[in-house]
C-alpha cells in the first residue's frame, strides 16, 4: 500500500529538520533556478552627465589621484547597491584625472576598458607603452600587465571605465599587486603596437603578446568614426542598428578581450530603429549627438533621453529601442563574448 501523501505540514517540518545539516528541497526553487527565460534582477538605469559631472568635480577636490590610487565614481546599478556592479558581471566606473596627476602603476587579473568622455591629452602607460588619449578612443588594458595614467596636459580628462570585476569575483579568481614604481619604466614610443598590429598586418614571428587580448591599445575614434560614417553613405540600414560594428582583436578576429565585447554604432539622423533583445546586458556610453533609448524592464517602459557623454545601461533580455530625430554615435560593451564562448547567447529580433 502507498505511503500517505504527506501533508503541508510534514513538508515543513522536514525542511526546518534538515536545514541544521544544510540540506534544502530543490523542488521549492526549481523554478527560480531554471527561468523559463532570463529574469535579471539589474535595472535599466541613466546617468546624465550633467549630473555626474560636478560631484566628479567635487571628487576632484577631495581626492588627488594618487591618495585615491583610482578616482573613479562607480556606477552602481540601482537595482545592485553596494556590490560595485552595473550589470550581475559587469563594473563601470567614471575615473578623473587631473593636470599633473597621477593614478599609480599597478596590475590585476580583471580586463579593463577606457573609453574617453571628456578632454584630451592625458595617457595611459600598458606594459611600457603610453598612448595618449583622445575622446571617443577606446584604450585596453590587458589582465595583468602593469598600467598607470597620467595628465601632464592643462584640462581635467574623463573616461568611462569598464571592467569585468563582478565576474571575476565570482569566480573568485581576482589577484592584483602593486608596482614598485609610480610610473612604468616606458620602453616602446607611442604608436608601437598600432604600427604593429593595426595596420591590417602583424609581426611574422612572436605573435599574441596577451594570449587572448588584443595587441592594441587604443582604437583610435577617429578611425572608428571615418569608418561608421563611410557605412552610412554605402551600406544598408540595419533597422535595429543602425550601422553598428564590434571591435576586435586583429590577431584572432574575436573580441578585443575575452570577457569585453565593445561596440560603436551610428543611428543616422532620423532613425526610428526595431525593438531588440539580448543576453548580454549592456553599458553604453554616448558619443555625439542625441537620442532616445526605450527598454522594456518587468517593472515597466522606461525612456532614456540621452546626449553626448550620458551613459546607461539596457539588462540582459530587456527589449531595447533606438530613436534618434538628429543623428548620434553610441559606443557600447558587454559580456557578449563570455556568452559566445560558452554558447549561451541569444538575440531576439522582433519586427
Ligand atoms: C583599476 O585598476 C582602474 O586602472 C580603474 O584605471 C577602475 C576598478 C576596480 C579595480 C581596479 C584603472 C578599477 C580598477
Amino acid at each position: 500500500m502507498n505511503a500517505p501523501h504527506p501533508t503541508a505540514q510534514q513538508r515543513q517540518q522536514l525542511y526546518q529538520d534538515m536545514s541544521p545539516h544544510n540540506l534544502t528541497p530543490l523542488w521549492e526553487v526549481l523554478h527560480a533556478l531554471v527561468p523559463t527565460s532570463p529574469s535579471s534582477p539589474c535595472a535599466p538605469a541613466l546617468w546624465k552627465y550633467e549630473h555626474v559631472r560636478p560631484y566628479l568635480k567635487r571628487a576632484g577636490e577631495v581626492i588627488t589621484a594618487e591618495e585615491a590610487i583610482r578616482r573613479v565614481l562607480i556606477l552602481e546599478n540601482p537595482a545592485l547597491r553596494g556590490q560595485s556592479a552595473i550589470t550581475q558581471s559587469l563594473y563601470a566606473g567614471l575615473q578623473l584625472i587631473l593636470p599633473g596627476e597621477i593614478a599609480p602603476s599597478h596590475r590585476h587579473t580583471q580586463s579593463a576598458l577606457r573609453f574617453i568622455v571628456e578632454g584630451s591629452g592625458a595617457y595611459t602607460a600598458v606594459d611600457g607603452e603610453r598612448t595618449t588619449m583622445h575622446p571617443g578612443d577606446f584604450i585596453i588594458t590587458p589582465k595583468w600587465t602593469w598600467h598607470d595614467h597620467g595628465n601632464e596636459a592643462s584640462e581635467p580628462v574623463v573616461w568611462l571605465d569598464g571592467l569585468d570585476i563582478p565576474m571575476i569575483r565570482f569566480f573568485d579568481a581576482g589577484f592584483a599587486e602593486n608596482n614598485t614604481e609610480k610610473s612604468q619604466t616606458v620602453s616602446r614610443t607611442e604608436g608601437s603596437s598600432f604600427a604593429r598590429y593595426g595596420h591590417n598586418m602583424a609581426p611574422v614571428r612572436g605573435d599574441a603578446p596577451f594570449g587572448g587580448t588584443s595587441p592594441i591599445f587604443n582604437y583610435p575614434y577617429a578611425r572608428s568614426r571615418e569608418a561608421l560614417h563611410q557605412l552610412e553613405r554605402d551600406t544598408p540600414l540595419d533597422p535595429w542598428d543602425g550601422f553598428k560594428l564590434r571591435y576586435v582583436n586583429p590577431a584572432t578576429g574575436g573580441s578585443p578581450m575575452p570577457t569585453l565585447g565593445t561596440f560603436m554604432q551610428r543611428l543616422p539622423a532620423g532613425f526610428e530603429g526595431k525593438a531588440s533583445r539580448q543576453t548580454d546586458g549592456a553599458v553604453y556610453s554616448v558619443v555625439e549627438g542625441a537620442g532616445t533609448a526605450y527598454i522594456e524592464s518587468p517593472s515597466g517602459s522606461v525612456r532614456f533621453d540621452f546626449e553626448a557623454r550620458d551613459h546607461f545601461v539596457v539588462p540582459s533580455w530587456q527589449t531595447v529601442r533606438f530613436q534618434s530625430p538628429s543623428g548620434c554615435v553610441l559606443f557600447s560593451f558587454s559580456d557578449r563574448p563570455v556568452h559566445q564562448a560558452l554558447g549561451i547567447h541569444q538575440e531576439e529580433r522582433l519586427s
